[in-house]
């Protein structure tokens, strides 16, 4: 908020009663190089009062209002932000109206994440987590700390399949045609051991012929398979020595590289064979933790970090690092994180999962 004038009562305590129906305020210490609490309404104690500093340096700006009733420093000279006149006007103005934003900018991002939280509870997390002895010059008896933003961190989220019912649906696309080189990967922590369990399925009709095809990526027995397919009938696999142990997140991506096909577990090879077989087109929907053509196979526990991409990206072993955020790579098809609990794809092909049978999501993330 924005405002300034003198200490008018009623100003107060309209923002003293909003403040306690559970809005939270950052409000303007005032640019008149006083104390705050000359001012309205700077000089209410239940709201956030913000002073300016020079991000340049870091000094208290010489305008700024100061004092006891401040909560906190923000940067409020020379800064750049939208302006009026149209949208996509600037300008870049000085003054505690400018920091004031920059407090409500961070208060908008802990309830983001603490949606239950009151105005007392995002003031104290802002002014807890500021970082204190760093402003220059602020001016008597204010606070010595800067406005932090960084202690926000974005929530984490995978998906959740209970084996039986659950499993994410993405509906055919010509972008989920991978005709060569193909890397179908993902993070997974099953609940059970030696079962066959689907992961990234892409294909449909069994029977020859009909070029319905795709890639599999599955685990057959507890160990990770991975098939390239011209439909239900017509494939080849390569599937590793390794079994999956539960209860534990593991990397498991399949590989075709247009001479070989690979599968590897946490960064490692466990399989490879030589083939010539690419994915065959295909108009079946893409399954996350179902069987691609009948869903007569599910998946039993947590999946995260979904990605479907057209080239080989592991040629050799590789070292998992940071799994609940890959790197990002060329030729992307499919990229499903789950972060904001939807099968949302982020790889810009627009091929968005639907939850299906009680699909869910967890905050246990690899
Ligand atoms: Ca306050
Ligand atoms: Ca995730």
């Amino acid at each position: 908020m924005s405002l300034r004038g003198s200490v008018y009562d009623p100003l107060d305590k309209a923002v003293r009663d909003s403040i306690a129906s559970g809005v939270t305020y950052t409000v303007a210490a005032g640019n008149d190089n006083d104390k705050a609490s000359n001012y309205s309404p700077a000089g209410v104690k239940e709201a956030i009062t913000v002073g300016a500093t020079d991000p340049s340096n870091d000094y208290g700006a010489y305008f700024s209002n100061y004092g006891l009733v401040l909560d906190i420093f923000a940067p409020g000279v020379n800064i750049t932000s939208a302006w009026i006149g149209s949208d996509t006007d600037t300008n870049t103005i000085s003054g505690t109206s400018m920091a004031a934003p920059h407090g409500a900018g961070v208060a908008a991002l802990y309830l983001q994440n603490n949606p239950g939280a009151g105005p007392y509870a995002v003031a104290s997390a802002i002014v807890n987590n500021a970082t204190t002895v760093v402003v220059i010059d602020p001016g008597p008896d204010s606070p010595n700390r800067l406005l932090y933003s960084n202690f926000v961190s974005t929530p984490q989220f995978s998906l959740a399949l209970n084996g039986t019912s659950a499993y994410v649906d993405v509906p055919n696309s010509a972008s989920l045609n991978v005709t060569g080189a193909i890397t179908v990967e993902a993070a997974i922590k099953t609940n059970v051991a030696g079962a066959d369990q689907a992961l990234v399925e892409r294909y449909n009709n069994y029977g020859g012929g009909t070029s319905d095809g795709g890639y599999v990526l599955r685990l057959v027995g507890g160990k990770l398979a991975f098939i390239t397919l011209m439909n239900g009938g017509v494939y080849d696999y390569v599937i590793g020595s390794q079994d999956i142990s539960p209860g534990y997140w593991h990397h498991v991506a399949g590989v075709f590289d247009g001479s070989q096909l690979r599968v590897y577990v946490d960064g490692g090879l466990v399989g490879s064979k030589s083939s010539t077989f690419a994915p065959g087109t295909g108009t079946g929907n893409l399954r996350i933790g179902a069987k691609g053509d009948d869903l007569t196979i599910k998946f039993n526990g947590l999946i995260d970090e979904v990605r479907v991409t057209a080239d080989a990206l592991y040629n050799a072993n590789f070292n998992v690092v940071g799994m609940h955020e890959l790197m990002p790579v060329a030729n992307t098809r499919g990229y499903w994180k789950f972060n904001n609990q939807t099968a949302t794809d982020s790889s810009g092909n627009g091929n968005n999962g639907v939850l299906v049978g009680g699909a869910g999501f967890s905050t246990d993330v690899p």
